[in-house]
């Protein structure tokens, strides 16, 4: 029977951040380091990454409970990349998710060990998940390694920082968004396929559609931001908003970026209509994330 979307996303969401709260309370660890991890972990969050690992395991009609250690794993490498992103040597915010961030509450010596304990345990929750076999273990840690390492999630974020303060081409804006958001976002689709035993040819058509859905969420996320700065000052957009960071909006003004996320979503669907399932619940998500509106 088909489920509803917001069913779906409600029951993935409530299973994962029940079993990220009871994996963090139960290590053997100083309480001040599982507070300052389950600070950032339960502040809140859409837990896009891992509902996306559940949602591969659905679309093959396999048990989702196979992919909780992932989802976890890939929600809590992403948690750990904002607690660093947030830190003063970085972005230096004082809030995320509408709340202090883990620094301004937690000091910056333990939001960088929070970090650093959510990043190396989500490598825990994989391999020691009896569930898939040895083999699907060490291809998943693969591919996290891919996707959060240097050739993917840190590497995007330091060719980001050193675009900081220059105006850079549309191809230096994708190669940073393709490495720091679509990769691993990429990573919970490519991981929840091959736990699901998604056939070979469907796991490449999905780490493209991966791609393009990935960079839609971006091209949405700097819409949004830009959407949210000309709600705050009253006014429509000035050059001087759009000319402050390059984003999709101000390389190819905001109608630009539309059509440019129009035509990653176009492609990204046509990617699932061929695959060798139905895919209605991937192609609502992507629906969802080019009409977001946080
Ligand atoms: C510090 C290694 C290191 C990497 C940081 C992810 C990242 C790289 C920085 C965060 C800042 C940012 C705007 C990244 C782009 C990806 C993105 C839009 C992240 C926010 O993800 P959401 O919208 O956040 O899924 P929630 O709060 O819903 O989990």
């Amino acid at each position: 029977m088909k489920m509803k979307l917001s069913d779906f996303l409600d029951q993935s969401k409530e299973k994962i951040e029940v079993a990220m709260s009871s994996y963090v309370e139960s290590l053997n660890t100083p309480d001040l380091l599982k507070d300052a991890m389950l600070y950032s972990l339960e502040a809140g969050g859409k837990r896009l990454r891992p509902i996306l690992v559940l949602a591969l395991l659905h679309t093959y009609n396999k048990q989702e409970d196979i992919g909780i250690s992932t989802a976890c794993a890939v929600e809590m490498i992403h948690t750990y990349s904002l607690i660093h992103d947030d830190l003063p040597c970085m972005d230096d915010d004082d809030l995320r998710r509408g709340k202090p961030t883990n620094h301004k509450v937690f000091g910056e010596a333990m939001a960088v060990l929070a970090g650093d304990g959510l990043l190396t345990q989500s490598f825990s929750l994989i391999v020691n998940d009896s569930k898939p076999s040895p083999e699907k273990r060490l291809r998943i840690i693969s591919e996290l390694v891919y996707a959060a390492g240097v050739e993917g999630m840190v590497g995007g974020q330091v060719a980001d920082m050193e675009g900081e303060a220059k105006s850079l081409s549309l191809e230096q804006l994708q190669y940073i968004h393709e490495h720091k958001t679509a990769k691993l976002l990429g990573f919970s689709i490519v991981s929840g396929a091959i736990l699901a035993d998604a056939p070979e040819d469907d796991i490449e058509k999905l780490r493209t559609f991966a791609y393009h859905l990935g960079i839609a969420f971006q091209i949405r996320d700097d819409i949004l931001d830009i959407e949210g700065q000309q709600e705050l000052i009253g006014k429509p957009i000035g050059s001087d908003i759009l000319n402050e960071k390059t984003t999709y909006p101000s390389i190819l003004t905001i109608d630009g970026a539309k059509e440019k996320l129009d035509s990653h979503i176009k492609e990204a669907k046509s990617l699932l209509n061929s695959l060798s399932v139905k895919s209605d619940l991937l192609i609502e998500i992507c629906d969802l994330i080019a009409t977001r509106n946080h």
